[in-house]
């Protein structure tokens, strides 16, 4: 770790433009990064965030063909979509750019081009699918056929999702393209390979043995990495969309998506700081600090690393790569595909101004040391229980007792007891953990201890009980109080990284207009005399229906999820005709339903079956009201033999299709029929 750093450079990693932001983007990456960003500049640091949408590569294109648009409308709607949803969630960025900017397209190609007249690339040909309907390369992710190991016809040309096997495109049996679903044939193409084989050695030196610090989750997947050795990398793409490949005889070609996507960074510091963007990359004395998630570790700790290695000219390699672990949504992956995730602009349409909340909530359950679920019922018992229990609350109680007893004027603190020592060592004790966890990047402690100091004080007013000491010493209730609100004032500097919304807020109720990071664990930060602000509650009990709304809405995705992936079941082997034809299936008239006690999944039928009239018990209570079906027509099974259910005796099956959901759907014929038609 640099200790003797002048500034520092954090980048964020940038996300792919072809989907909206969801929850596990802002666990694993921009919630921390901002957390981080705003512990350093209340430090008086000198830091700038850099972030952006990644807007080139294959998924873009594939979503723009599906809709029948070009890949610039796609990312020019998400690219703002995830910008204003992280701007209003507080994700303070110094830069939020693209890179299809001109000034990146120029930084990438020349970057390129760099490496290429150093004779740093290997140029190697090889056989790759080709879709001659769409006339393009295809990338392994858009072959599909069957799998050589377990024979489903619905293998990736990546990965066999039925039995878990990685494949490569050209395993498949009868592969064909996703794009036009045409078969796809081999044809031979070159490409600029990045030798990563030759940095190898420095890599392993400057990670395994200059970075032991790094989280182990981090170290560890490099150290597999460089133990398995490394193996040129392919850096160009036959494709139409992303960095032309700049020299000759590259028509057709362009940058691989993950070798310019990574030069953002640096294109992105040059917007913003045109003058002095070289300081930020290339001077010792500035320390590099990317915040991702573990599936870009490759990416961040060798491949681009190499490349600033092979490009030279005083490149910095980042400091530490804290990478999270991934976030689940309620016991599930999260999948853009599957639509299974909370979208941030859809959560702060719904939970208007509760910014700070899921902040939070992604704070306390971070996936720093493994995969860590969301669930909406720990969203609302930690909103619910810490922030409105602990943190809301002891700011209110501070806050109204000194409007009660001494109109909402700072009182003057006396002579200290042991009780206020107490609370004064207890918080430095707090502070320094604090700060410890924020300068490791541990964020999920961080909060911990930040929250710790609410619950300091809500222990102090307990025990100090300034409600019944005003009845005999107004001098005591004073100090108490001057002390709560120091307290206050200590925890809009302790959340401001956290919660940046309520440490305004709270600043505000409390007349604070500059903070800074030292002025956490001083207990004269307010004045007695200054007059306070209107008390306001700094959170809100979320309830149990906005909970309810959310979990609906979940389920309605698995449904649909369901309903799209259903596969239907292989056909059963062949009945001869004349053992069908001696079933006796008909039509009858439901003249009475109900649901049969003491069995929740059975409703008892009344049928006029055209001859007389039959008992049938069915296994539908859950998927109809009985109500609903007399008079209603439904097909039957007339001549299986009586069975008794519940004690009913059933003359008969009724008929119903099982949808992929599992709900059940009676069969009905099309128009009214008489009771007892015969079905043929
Ligand atoms: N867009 C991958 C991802 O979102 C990629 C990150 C680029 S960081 C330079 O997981
Ligand atoms: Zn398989």
């Amino acid at each position: 770790m640099n200790k003797n750093y002048k500034r520092t450079l954090v980048t964020t990693a940038l996300p792919y433009a072809n989907g909206p932001v969801h929850i596990g983007h802002l666990a694993g990456v921009y919630v921390p990064a901002d957390e981080y960003v705003r512990f350093l500049r209340l430090r008086g640091e000198d830091v700038v965030m850099i972030g952006g949408s990644d807007e080139h590569g294959v998924p873009i294109t594939i979503k723009a063909r599906e809709e029948g648009v070009t890949p610039q409308d796609i990312v020019d709607r998400y690219h703002k979509i995830i910008k204003d949803s992280m701007e209003e969630l507080g994700i303070s960025f110094d830069v939020y750019s693209r890179t299809t900017s001109d000034i990146h397209r120029e930084t990438a190609s020349e970057f390129f081009r760099r490496l290429y007249d150093k004779g740093v690339f290997e140029l190697h040909t090889s056989e790759q699918l080709y879709d001659e309907q769409a006339g393009e390369f295809l990338a392994d992710r858009y072959v599909m056929g069957t799998c050589p190991r377990c024979g489903s016809d619905r293998a990736y040309g990546d990965q066999c999702e039925a039995c878990g096997s990685t494949l490569n495109a050209t395993d498949l049996i009868n592969p064909h393209s996703r794009l036009t679903s045409a078969p796809v044939s081999l044809r031979s193409t070159s490409h600029w390979y990045l030798p990563l084989n030759r940095y190898e050695e420095a890599l392993r030196e400057w990670i395994l043995e200059g970075h032991k610090e790094w989280r182990p989750n981090v170290y560890g997947q490099c150290k597999s990495w460089l133990d398995l050795g490394l193996q040129p990398r392919a850096v160009s793409r036959d494709l139409n969309w992303g960095v032309p490949v700049p020299v000759e005889g590259a028509d057709g070609k362009v940058l691989y998506v993950w070798f310019d996507a990574p030069i953002g960074y640096i294109s992105n510091t040059k917007e913003i700081l045109p003058d002095t963007w070289e300081k930020y990359w290339k001077d010792p004395e500035t320390r590099v600090i990317n915040f991702i998630g573990k599936d870009n570790i490759v990416f961040h700790c060798i491949v681009f690393p190499a490349m600033l290695m092979a490009y030279g000219d005083g490149y910095q390699l980042p400091d530490n790569v804290p990478a999270n672990e991934f976030l689940n949504l309620e016991g599930d992956k999260i999948s853009t595909s599957r639509n299974w995730a909370v979208w941030l602009h859809e959560y702060l349409r719904d939970f208007p101004g509760k910014q700070d909340v899921l902040r939070y909530v992604l704070t306390a359950n971070a996936p720093e040391t493994r995969d860590n679920d969301f669930t909406w019922a720990e969203f609302q018992a930690r909103n619910n229980n810490e922030l409105v229990a602990i943190l809301g609350n002891f700011v209110n109680r501070a806050m109204v007792l000194t409007g009660k007893y001494f109109e909402g004027v700072v009182p003057e603190a006396g002579e200290l007891q042991d009780i206020d020592s107490q609370l004064i060592a207890d918080v430095e004790k707090v502070r320094k953990e604090l700060t410890d966890n924020l300068s490791e990047f541990h964020f999920r402690e961080g909060v911990k201890s930040a929250m710790e100091l609410a619950r300091l004080g809500n222990k102090y007013l307990q025990e100090t009980e300034p409600w019944k000491v005003a009845k005999t010493d107004m001098g005591r209730v004073a100090t108490v109080l001057n002390t709560a609100l120091q307290l206050c004032a200590n925890l809009a500097v302790a959340f401001e990284p956290f919660l940046p919304f309520s440490s305004a807020k709270l600043r505000g109720m409390l007349g604070m207009e500059q903070i800074s990071w030292d002025m956490l664990g001083r207990f004269d930060l307010i004045p007695a005399g200054r007059r306070l602000g209107e008390p306001e509650l700094l959170f809100e009990k979320i309830s149990d229906e906005a909970i309810a709304a959310q979990l609906e809405r979940l389920e309605r995705i698995k449904q649909e999820n369901k309903i799209k992936n259903f596969k239907a079941a292989p056909q059963a082997p062949d009945v001869d005709f004349d053992t069908f034809m001696k079933a006796d299936l008909r039509v009858g008239t439901v003249l009475e339903c109900e649901r049969v006690p003491k069995a929740d999944k059975l409703l008892r039928f009344l049928i006029d079956d055209g001859m007389e009239r039959r008992t049938i018990v069915s296994g539908i209570a859950k998927h109809y009201d009985p109500k609903e079906l007399v008079g209603k027509q439904v097909c039957f099974i007339a001549n299986l033999p009586p069975r008794k259910l519940k004690g009913i005796e059933s003359q008969g099956m009724i008929l119903s299709a099982e949808n992929a959901d599992g709900s059940l759907a009676l069969i009905t014929p099309m128009a009214p029929v008489v009771p007892g038609a015969q079905i043929k």
